[in-house]
């Protein structure tokens, strides 16, 4: 069987993706497997979001999970959070709670394999063109009754870039419904030429107050959900959040931030070679494609610093509400 989305006929095809809707005029121009419907590309470009189901296997998803339970039985070692772990406020030795796994792309070859992985790597050119560089990864966990709600925000507001050819691919470990905590999308919004302030009090925090954004209408937000397997796309502008997991299901979330290559970033850079080394496919460049988009600098930096979960903890205003979690 096809994957949903693919069109299952001849391996390669020219695959031509427009990105003027983005306020760039590329023509994408690559020899490769398209996964991509032009109704999805559309759909992805309309509203800055997109699931396609059935891009990892049941295989790879077991492999995903023995490499996840490794990581989190270290947890049992630290009571804070580390370079490695962001804890759940409830977690101790004796029951490690992990909200989030930090950079598991340096922790685990695996994580790098399905990054890499040709149906992923084919989606990552339809829609970012044919260079593509890792920006960054993280884990979500929302463990059933506890895992964390996440505020609005758009990620732009974490890591901008000379360009904004950048999304977020989440890699579904569990089922995900509308009941453990979908990623929530709010259509269209990385089209609106602005950047919602993610300060308090003059220090950057993580988060929207959502009273301070009248002009965005919370109820409209589509929830992300899919079988385990199923990957969702955001763009770096889209403003999402997601609620806590209220139900007795995990929810683990496996997150790359995806670049094109040509979009360099604002902020942190360490060294070419190690910048290089995050290629995942295509060329790397040392020619920056500048376009005029809205930045406020993540400056100065959040209180509470390690953790989107960690920054976000300022925000007085929170939108989502959290429930005490079973101890
Ligand atoms: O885990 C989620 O549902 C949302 C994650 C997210 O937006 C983030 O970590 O930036």
């Amino acid at each position: 069987m096809p994957p949903q989305g693919a069109r299952g006929d001849a391996t390669h095809h020219r695959n031509l993706a427009r990105s003027s809707e983005f306020g760039c005029c590329q023509l994408f121009t690559a020899e490769y497997p398209i996964l991509l419907t032009d109704n999805q590309l559309a759909a992805y470009r309309k509203d800055g979001f997109l699931v396609v189901e059935h891009v990892f296997d049941q295989a790879t998803l077991e492999r995903l999970r023995r490499a996840v339970a490794g990581l989190v039985a270290g947890a049992a070692d630290v009571t804070d959070h580390t370079d490695v772990y962001d804890l759940e406020p409830t977690h101790t030795a004796e029951q490690p709670r992990v909200r989030r796994i930090k950079t598991p792309h340096k922790l685990h070859p695996l994580f790098w394999e399905v990054v890499k992985h040709p149906k992923l790597t084919s989606i990552l050119r339809s829609l970012l063109g044919p260079n593509v560089r890792l920006h960054g990864s993280k884990l979500n966990m929302k463990l059933p009754h506890c895992g964390a709600a996440v505020e609005w925000h758009q990620d732009w507001a974490f890591y901008p870039h000379t360009n904004d050819d950048i999304l977020a691919v989440g890699v579904m470990l569990d089922d995900v419904g509308e009941d453990n905590g979908p990623l929530l999308a709010l259509p269209g919004t990385h089209r609106i030429d602005k950047i919602w302030d993610h300060h308090q009090d003059g220090r950057f925090c993580g988060a929207m107050d959502p009273a301070a954004a009248p002009d965005l209408d919370f109820s409209r937000a589509v929830a992300c959900t899919g079988k385990a397997g199923s990957c969702s796309f955001h763009h770096v502008r889209l403003v999402h959040g997601s609620s806590q997991n209220n139900s007795d299901k995990p929810r683990q979330l496996m997150l790359y931030e995806c670049a094109a290559a040509d979009a360099w970033p604002l902020l942190r850079f360490s060294t070419l070679e190690e910048y290089d080394g995050r290629m995942i496919c295509g060329e790397s460049t040392i020619e920056p494609r500048t376009e005029r988009v809205p930045i406020r600098m993540p400056l100065p930096t959040a209180l509470a610093e390690g953790s989107i979960y960690e920054n976000q903890t300022a925000l007085r205003n929170r939108y989502f509400e959290t429930k005490r979690a079973i101890t």
